[in-house]
């Protein structure tokens, strides 16, 4: 099994399948005959859930969630939400909940598969950090599930991206679930200022705990958390040799991972192999604008 997730599209666990040398699988285009043709199109990322626990995965992208209609077609069921986002249940009432990383992040609330609610109130759920001039607010690009301190109750870990093309980054937060009630937040310090996108998490030294990878944009190395256990992180990258580069900002873009996300393929204890959309081609060095403009995101540690 492993756990897999591209650019916080969703979270769960999968099972590998083998796969034939020579595929005779086909797939015929049916988005408009099911009932999809209208999805909004900005979407970044999709998720599959049974959100009403019928046996039939429903889907949600882009401020929509559609209701699978006994495997035969979808019905819009709401366009209001705020944005793209990630499934699971924190309360632990058997019915997966949805939290959007957009516009400073909005946790729903399943009403037992009759819908989604929206919790307003931010001593349940924290908004991410913003700029540092308050102008801006959050611009985060992902968010990724797990029960971190192996409570019983998964938590929440959202990349916070940037602000103006690059030049203000945003630090990462982790979201601690108390016993379904409310999350604490953590902001994470300036290392992560990585102008993350895509994370996802696995137990990857299998160890007991989740730990967290994070892949980032704009030439920045990328970031593998490794839990301690009580869902406190230390990047570990560089020394896993995951980081995909130096942190001198000079570098080869293609040896840079996919800004887009990454896939866990675990292999056995202490090691592992990772997939990436990038491949690395002859050396095209760059310089990384950020290093030279500073990065003016939040630093907290809390
Ligand atoms: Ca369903
Ligand atoms: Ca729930
Ligand atoms: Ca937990
Ligand atoms: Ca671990």
């Amino acid at each position: 099994m492993k756990f897999q997730k591209t650019r916080g599209a969703f979270f769960g666990l999968t099972v590998a399948a083998a796969c034939p040398l020579v595929s005779t699988a086909a797939f015929i285009e049916k988005t408009s005959q099911l009932g999809l043709g209208g999805m909004n199109s900005s979407s970044d990322s999709m998720a599959w859930c049974d959100y009403n626990n019928d046996g039939y995965a429903d889907l949600l992208g882009y401020r929509e969630l559609y209701t699978n209609n006994g495997g035969t077609n979808f019905t819009l069921k709401t366009n209001t939400l705020w944005g793209d986002g990630v499934w699971g249940d924190y309360n632990n009432d058997g019915y997966h909940d949805c939290y959007s990383w957009m516009g400073g992040g909005h946790l729903y609330r399943n009403e037992a598969g009759a819908g989604l609610t929206l919790i307003n109130n931010l001593a349940v759920m924290p908004t991410l950090p913003g700029d540092l001039d308050g102008i801006h607010g959050n611009a985060s690009q992902g968010a990724c599930w797990g029960d971190f301190n192996n409570d019983g109750y998964i938590d929440l870990y959202a990349c916070n991206y940037e602000w103006d093309t690059g030049t203000c980054a945003l630090p990462d937060s982790v979201l601690m679930n108390n016993a379904g009630a409310s999350f604490t937040m953590t902001t994470l310090l300036s290392t992560t200022n990585n102008h993350a996108r895509g994370v996802t998490a696995c137990d990857f030294d299998m160890d007991g705990d989740l730990d967290i990878y994070v892949s980032c944009y704009r030439l920045r190395p990328n970031t593998l958390w490794r839990n301690d256990g009580a869902g406190a992180f230390t990047d570990v990258a560089a020394a896993y040799g995951v980081d995909t580069g130096t942190a001198s900002c000079i570098t080869t873009e293609a040896t840079r991972s996919a800004p887009l996300g990454a896939i866990w393929t675990t292999t056995g204890s202490s090691t592992f192999s990772w997939v990436t959309s990038a491949t690395p081609t002859p050396p095209k060095t760059a310089r990384n604008s950020c290093e030279t403009r500073g990065l003016r995101g939040t630093i907290i540690s809390s």
